[in-house]
């Protein structure tokens, strides 16, 4: 949300929450030095903790979720492997096919199901590649949970155990975008590092739930994580006093985890709020995290829906040209959900009325 006079409701994304006042604090007195000399205290603390929450040897804070998956990618497959992604996961759809251009990977998609998984007869199909010269060797599969265009799915242990098992007795490494893995942690009832045991490397963002304005980590063991430095480095990613990034990495750790399930309380009122709008579709998740994915019509009436409800304060993202998607956020309060949700009636009526 921006700082503004005005109170807007932004639904966009959890990405638009600002840092809390502790976090703002933390910043100022950070103890700094140059991270890329591996020599600021703060990042060290900060690398420290991740790692052992995850479960991993080491952490790497790098300065997005964006960069963490493609430093993983580009440290775990050379020029010409073949990295198996999801059809709808973050890594293929959003991040600029940073992977191939970038670093030459091969992106082989294999089809999401509606609950964020991975098609495992496709799966099978991808991993079955013959060790032939015709084709990419693969080395990676990568999944997601929270699953961000499946509605921010939860994706059951027992389906990661399976992608895990499967893909490692291949020889080939599991990635784990666990962008929003503490949302996930929460909707299953478990912990972020039983979550992140599936993978071999998993990076998780500061900038979304947890309110931080800036960084990811990106964690595995020490082998993975030194070759992940250098790329980093390589991508521009080397920041210096980052120990004003990671002080606020720190408390969000500490104080942002638990009050995510507020967020996942807001966003059932919202699903179950808009669920009673005439002219909206809600989708129906199994278990709902942050996120509320609808449908509102054709393109047209969809249009005039997102552009009411923005001259009533409420933003949304566009997911396709009929559906958006609303995410909770710290800056989301239980008020402005059931504003967002007595506009949203008047905004369909004008949007949808004759
Ligand atoms: N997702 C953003 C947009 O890019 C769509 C959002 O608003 O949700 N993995 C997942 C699962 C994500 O949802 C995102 C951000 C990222 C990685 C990338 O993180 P950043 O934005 O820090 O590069």
């Amino acid at each position: 949300m921006r700082e503004s006079a005005e109170r807007l409701i932004d639904l966009r994304s959890d990405t638009v929450s600002l840092p809390t006042p502790e976090m703002r604090e933390a910043i100022a007195r950070a103890e700094l030095g140059d991270d890329v000399y591996g020599e600021d205290p703060t990042v060290n603390r900060l690398e420290a903790m991740a790692a052992s929450m995850m479960g991993k040897e080491a952490a790497l804070l790098v300065p997005s979720g964006t960069m963490g998956n493609l430093a993983a990618m580009l440290a775990h497959c050379g020029r010409g492997d073949r990295a198996i992604v999801g059809s709808q996961s973050h890594t293929f759809v959003y991040e600029a096919g940073g992977a191939s251009a970038l670093g030459g990977v091969v992106m082989a998609p294999v089809r999401n199901t509606d609950d964020g998984e991975l098609d495992l007869d496709e799966l099978k199909h991808e991993l079955a590649t013959p060790a032939d010269a015709h084709f990419a060797p693969p080395k990676l599969a990568v999944i997601e949970n929270t699953h961000n265009r499946c509605g921010g799915a939860p994706v059951a242990l027992s389906h990661m155990a399976e992608v895990s098992d499967l893909t490692h007795s291949r020889g080939l490494k599991v990635h784990l975008d666990g962008a929003r893995i503490f949302n996930a942690a929460l909707a299953l009832e478990t912990t972020a590092q039983t979550i992140a045991s599936h993978a071999d490397t998993v990076s998780f963002c500061l900038s979304k739930g947890l309110a931080c304005p800036i960084g990811s980590l990106l964690c595995g063991n020490r082998d993975f994580i030194a070759r992940a430095h250098r790329v980093r480095k390589m991508l521009g990613g080397g920041m210096r006093q980052a120990g004003v990034v990671a002080a606020a990495g720190i408390v969000a750790l500490t104080t942002m985890i638990d009050r995510l399930a507020e967020d996942h309380a807001n966003a059932r009122a919202l699903a179950e709020g808009l669920a009673l709008v005439a002219g909206l579709n809600v989708r129906h998740v199994k278990r709902r995290t942050n996120m509320v994915v609808f449908d509102a019509g054709d393109p047209a009436s969809a249009r005039r829906f997102q552009a009411a409800m923005k001259e009533r304060g409420v933003l949304l993202s566009a997911r396709d040209a009929t559906s958006f998607r609303a995410v909770t956020h710290y800056g989301v309060t239980r008020a402005d959900i059931d504003r967002a949700v007595a506009l949203a009636a008047e905004a369909a009526a004008e949007a949808f009325g004759d």
